[in-house]
């Protein structure tokens, strides 16, 4: 049996994500991981919530809570936001756990064991009035390119030119206003990544199946040359540098982050009775097929930096196979945006319709080859069609008509024909495509498959028409009938990975009781599976079609998208 371990990039804590969080990397490593539960490999799917660094202590500031009390709420509050949508995590963790603070320091040690950490003074703003050093995102001022008054100390906002927080004209404190700063020296820490450059270089070309924009970032660092890295930050909340000299100072977020990959797991074995054992995915794992999904910004930090931690550890750790990183989604022709409040967030979404039909567009219209632009008008019509017209019609029409003419007995007479033959040859085909789209994790085109496969069930059922044949013809009625019942079951175990929640309603209505629905191992075997003589059900309405009144009314609410903190 194949393990597949498969990892979303961590969610940062600050509060409810948006579709493009959604679409970027969580549902896809969903649809994958249940894709391959489904074809029977034994998967670990893991995601914690991101809880360092600046944007913790800034949301924090700005809920006026303690930053582990913030973290706490904020965790639970996206736990349980992923639940609704249905996300089969094995595990969701917290960076902030005791498992990453000691995994983090111990990559630390090896490291610096291993001669690769180097000690070196900066300058950075030091406020009297916060007693503190201000990280680049903690100074405020004037662009020097721009003049705009509203540039952070990382970059400016209005013209996005990257800054040094020295650059900064009228610099001044973002949590006090205190124009008090002075610049001082500062020890921090690097990682010597030109040191790991080769190692790192080597392990790349060992990699395959990633996909061109992943190479392409990876490669682009490499040919401008690895730059060393500090991995340490003056801040309180984080994990602390286990080195004399560096008391109040806690690693870079980035540096524990993706280590949290792995002690997120180990939070996994740590909880449940059961047997559990973290190293079968992470320690001389050669045989663990390792994925990571990622929007395409965080493409550096996984195919450069964490493998830099990795391989500079020296020990046996499992490295990615493969990433899959993706392009943006956008919002009516713009950015989403955390910060600006600007999109749909997934609490929002999730109270204006279930968790379903979000995955299904996101999925078919997966922001892959290019971005993606998300507008109601196209989401409604899209979803109208592919889920209330081809899917939720094919399984409503045809369990409503085993209801009316059977008294809900699937029939059981007649034998399959040159009309069935025809189709299971078709199906066959779309099967073998979907395998290996899903395998390949093309999104888009998986989902092309499915459609395509609704649509020839739909005109199966449409062509041979067994409510004219009901007095005429009884077997060839009963035979159409009993294959349409199986089909919209074959329907929905092809579209489970993406919407669960409506095909798990169609398993109910056919008397299947399955966690995981097994992957048909032919057309013609998923085609005989449900026999006459058995009872079904009529679910309820699974998809209800999105007028255009319902795009233009949703347009206008989210275009000036106020949100309350
Ligand atoms: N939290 C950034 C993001 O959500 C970051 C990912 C960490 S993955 C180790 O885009
Ligand atoms: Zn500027």
């Amino acid at each position: 049996m194949a393990k597949a371990l498969i990892t979303s990039a961590l969610p940062y804590i600050n509060g409810i994500k948006h579709l493009g969080n959604l679409a970027g990397s969580l549902l896809p490593a969903d649809i994958h991981a249940r894709y391959r539960r489904q074809i029977g490999d034994d998967v670990l799917f893991i995601c914690a919530s991101d809880e360092h660094g600046t944007p913790a202590e800034l949301g924090a500031a700005e809920a006026g809570l303690k930053v582990r009390e913030y973290c706490d709420r904020q965790h639970l509050i996206q736990a349980d936001i992923y639940r609704r949508l249905n996300l089969s995590f094995d595990h969701f963790g917290r960076s902030s756990s005791p498992q990453n603070r000691a995994l983090t320091q111990h990559f630390f040690r090896r490291l610096e064991e291993n001669g690769f950490i180097e000690e070196r003074v900066l300058h950075q703003f030091y406020s009297h009035t916060d007693t503190r050093f201000l990280p680049d995102r903690y100074v405020v001022g004037t662009c020097p390119h721009c003049g705009s008054g509203r540039a952070r100390g990382d970059q400016c906002e209005a013209c996005t030119k990257t800054l040094d927080p020295t650059d900064l004209i009228a610099p001044r404190s973002a949590i006090s206003g205190s124009a008090e700063l002075e610049v001082r020296p500062t020890r921090h820490l690097f990682l010597r990544q030109t040191a790991l450059a080769k190692d790192l270089e080597r392990w790349i070309e060992t990699r395959s199946g990633w996909p061109p924009l992943v190479t392409s970032i990876a490669r682009k660092w490499l040919d401008e040359g690895l730059q060393d890295r500090c991995i340490t930050r003056d801040l309180s909340w984080g994990v602390p540098v286990p080195k004399p000299g560096y008391e109040g100072k806690v690693f870079y977020v980035w540096f524990d982050a993706p280590i949290a990959y792995i002690a997120a797991t180990q939070e996994w074995a740590a909880i449940e009775l059961e047997h559990r054992d973290w190293r079968r995915w992470w320690w001389e794992a050669d045989h663990v097929e390792y994925l990571q999904f990622l929007g395409k910004d965080n493409v550096p930090f996984h195919a450069v930096s964490f493998p830099c931690t990795l391989l500079g550890s020296g020990e046996p750790w499992k490295t990615v196979d493969v990433i899959k990183g993706v392009n943006w989604l956008t919002f009516e022709g713009g950015k989403f945006s955390t910060s600006e409040r600007r999109g749909i967030f997934l609490d929002q979404a999730l109270g204006l319709l279930p968790a379903d039909y979000w995955r299904w567009w996101l999925a078919a219209n997966a922001p892959e080859g290019s971005d993606t632009d998300f507008t109601f008008e196209r989401f409604a019509r899209e979803v109208s069609n592919d889920l209330a017209d081809t899917f939720g019609n094919l399984v409503n029409r045809t369990l409503s008509f085993v209801a009316s003419r059977f008294g809900l007995v699937v029939p059981e007479g007649g034998a399959p024909e040159e009309a069935e033959w025809q189709v299971v040859q078709a199906l066959d085909g779309h099967l073998e495509a979907l395998r290996r789209y899903q395998s390949a994790c093309s999104f888009r085109k998986a989902a092309d498959e499915i459609r395509a496969i609704w649509r020839l069930a739909n005109r199966y059922f449409a062509e041979q028409a067994p409510w004219t044949t009901f007095h005429t013809d009884p077997n060839r009625c009963q035979v159409v009938v009993r294959t349409a019942v199986n089909l919209a079951n074959l329907c929905s175990i092809v579209a489970w990975p993406a919407i669960p929640t409506a095909t798990e309603e169609v398993f109910r209505a056919v008397g299947r009781k399955w966690t995981v629905p097994p992957w048909p191992r032919s057309a013609a075997e998923a085609l005989d599976l449900i026999k006459g003589g058995e009872v079904v059900s009529v679910p309820s309405v699974l998809f209800k079609k999105l007028t255009h009144e319902w795009a233009e009314e949703q347009r206008i609410r989210f275009a000036v998208s106020e949100r309350p903190c």
